[in-house]
């Protein structure tokens, strides 16, 4: 049974702008799909989510007559997905009835004023949802608050998405790896080198069947050639 994926990552200042560009792609990453780039959904933009950040910061600013740390987490990113297998039959219908689900969940689990801002990507291989979420606790920017915390926490995020996607079939992975927890850069980059060694296999069963084709050409031309040679020597040897 496919698995129900959840990773979550705090962001900084510095990270927002690049990570928001790649979910909106206003930059376009190397595995993205030219012709299933139009069939990506977005909600919301990255100036928008940007500038309710940056309200919020003013906003703590002035309640605790603080200036909010330069390193300071600024955002949340959740990324929603499912083992590949999930969407292998009936891609475009699964799909659909995920993000539904998925967004559905993040709404109760978060509140639906903190989304800042959804991706629905289908152009990569497996199709999953980016979701930007303001880190805002009474009114004042608190990621730790908001996300940080007890050590079961994600774990327990990961067993309540996993039960929310159970009516699509779907099961909570193995918790105890919850230990290792990868972050959202480590899923992408695990992707990024599983299709560079797809490739690469690909390209050697290319040359091997292109290897295997010139072996079958050449024993013809052998057979064609013994044959000759046997016409001329009067047909096979007779055995005597
Ligand atoms: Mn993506």
């Amino acid at each position: 049974m496919p698995y129900a994926i959840l990773r979550i990552e705090k962001l900084k200042q510095s990270q927002i702008q690049r990570a928001l560009q790649h979910n909106h792609r206003e930059r376009i990453p190397l595995n993205s799909n030219p012709d299933l780039l139009s069939r990506n959904h977005y909600y919301g933009t990255p100036n928008e989510a940007l500038n309710r950040i940056e309200i919020l910061k003013e906003q703590t600013q002035e309640a605790t007559g603080r200036k909010v740390r330069r390193d300071a987490n600024v955002a949340v990113e959740v990324l929603l997905t499912a083992s590949p297998s999930f969407f292998v039959f009936r891609k475009n219908m699964k799909t659909e009835k995920f993000a539904e689900q998925a967004i559905a969940w993040v709404k109760a689990e978060f509140g639906a004023h903190r989304i800042l801002s959804m991706a629905l990507h289908r152009d990569e291989r497996t199709p999953h949802l980016h979701i930007f979420l303001l880190p805002e606790v009474e009114e004042k920017l608190n990621c730790k608050a908001f996300i940080g915390g007890h050590r079961d926490r994600l774990s327990r995020l990961q067993d309540r998405f996993s039960k929310a996607m159970a009516p699509l079939g779907l099961k909570r992975g193995n918790p105890k790896r919850g230990v290792h927890h990868t972050t959202i850069r480590e899923w992408y980059a695990q992707r990024l080198n599983d299709d560079k060694t797809l490739q690469r296999l690909k390209r050697k069963l290319g040359a091997a069947l292109r290897e295997n084709e010139q072996a079958k050409e050449y024993i013809k031309l052998l057979e064609k050639r013994i044959a000759e040679y046997e016409a001329r020597l009067g047909g096979p040897r007779e055995l005597y």
